[in-house]
């Protein structure tokens, strides 16, 4: 006899038990407090009206300032910004939810006008990203530039960086954190051969590529312990210039060595939907990554990309996934868990207002209650 598994059954994720497999995506929304990219109240609110998600993962943070790409994204290097992420947590944890930080480092998806003392952006090799331009600090978009590739001696520094950001995260009261493992950048391109051009032990098998991840997920491990650790990771994915010529076997290793660690979870990006809402989703004919590497990962899987509840629940039910992970309609439906329990409609997500800003398209979506 088997049980239909639903998107409102509580879920074991690591040390956490979650009272539903709704989860709110890591969203970049670009409205950091300026100077310092310092998260305040307003950010607070955003993340405490959806407190309902079974679990809150934040937009991605910057571990460093050689880490930021854009303009507007919070860090977790500053004191300050510790104390800004504490506004956020108390508030999340006061509506009675719980929230992952998301480490992040952009490598090559950056411009010099983020960086200290205007350097160039890192990356594994001197190549850049063929996108079609990139965010000064100043919200021009300009050309991308050609990255500076790492030195081995530098890598240390890059693990680091993120261990310390696992710290502060600790110290700003969050329930643990998720790798950025995704979408093209740093940590991404190491991994995938498009990028990664290297000829030390960071670069040609995939053990190698996938090292600088796992030395990540191994720091972040040591300070918060496997089952308050997630990653999220992009197979086929093409944002930000991605690829690699055997997904499957890159994968497939870093999934098994990730299983082997025993982590919270892993977050797979479906490729139908690879790029963080710059295009549309659905590219028909990808492949269908959960079905390709749930075997390699045994531990607890998420699935992001383009769901509808229809879609999700159908996924959760079916055994395919075991949490869903919504974005826009995140974005737009503070309220999401409730209104899929009630089978009500959601509100209609505005793209313009996704990225910096006040208020507008970002605390002020309504709930059903208003
Ligand atoms: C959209 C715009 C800027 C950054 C990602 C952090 O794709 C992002 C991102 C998405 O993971």
């Amino acid at each position: 006899m088997t049980t239909m598994v639903r998107l409102f059954d509580p879920l074991q994720v690591g040390d956490l038990r979650i009272p539903n497999r709704i989860i709110m995506a890591p969203l970049t929304r670009m409205r950091s407090k300026q100077p310092g990219n310092i998260p305040h109240s307003l950010n607070a609110e955003y993340y405490s009206q959806r407190a309902g998600a079974g679990l809150v993962i934040s937009e991605a943070t910057q571990v460093s300032q050689q880490g930021q790409g854009y303009p507007g994204t919070p860090g977790i290097h500053s004191p300050e910004q510790v104390t800004g992420w504490k506004l956020v947590t108390d508030a999340v944890h006061k509506a009675g939810g719980r929230i992952f930080l998301q480490l992040w480092h952009v490598g090559r998806i950056s411009h010099s006008s983020h960086q200290p003392g205007n350097a160039l952006p890192v990356a594994p090799s001197a190549l850049p990203a063929n996108n079609s331009g990139t965010f000064t600090a100043d919200w021009q978009m300009t050309p991308i530039l050609t990255p500076r590739a790492l030195e081995l001696d530098e890598i240390p520094g890059i693990v680091a960086d993120f261990r310390k950001g696992a710290e502060n995260a600790k110290a700003a009261g969050f329930d643990g954190v998720q790798v950025h493992g995704a979408n093209g950048y740093l940590l991404d391109q190491f991994l995938q051969d498009g990028s990664n051009k290297r000829t030390d032990r960071y670069g040609g098998s995939v053990e190698n590529r996938a090292r600088l991840l796992l030395e990540v997920v191994d720091a972040a491990v040591e300070v918060w312990g496997k089952g308050r650790v997630g990653v999220r990771l992009s197979p086929y994915g093409t944002f930000n210039d991605m690829n690699d010529t055997d997904p499957v076997g890159l994968f497939t290793y870093v999934l098994r060595q990730l299983s082997n660690r025993g982590i919270a979870f892993v977050d797979l990006i479906e490729p139908r939907s690879s790029s963080a809402g710059m295009q549309d989703e659905n590219l028909v004919g990808r492949p269908d990554a959960a079905q390709l590497f749930r075997e390699a990962f045994q531990g607890v899987l998420f699935s992001s990309g383009g769901y509808s509840p229809t879609l999700a629940s159908e996924a959760v039910s079916a055994g395919k996934v075991d949490a869903t992970v919504f974005g826009r309609l995140f974005i737009a439906n503070p309220d999401l868990p409730d209104r899929i329990a009630k089978g009500a409609a959601l509100n209609p997500y505005d793209r313009k207002t996704f990225y910096g800003g006040g208020e507008t398209g970002y605390t002020d979506y309504p709930v059903l209650s208003d």
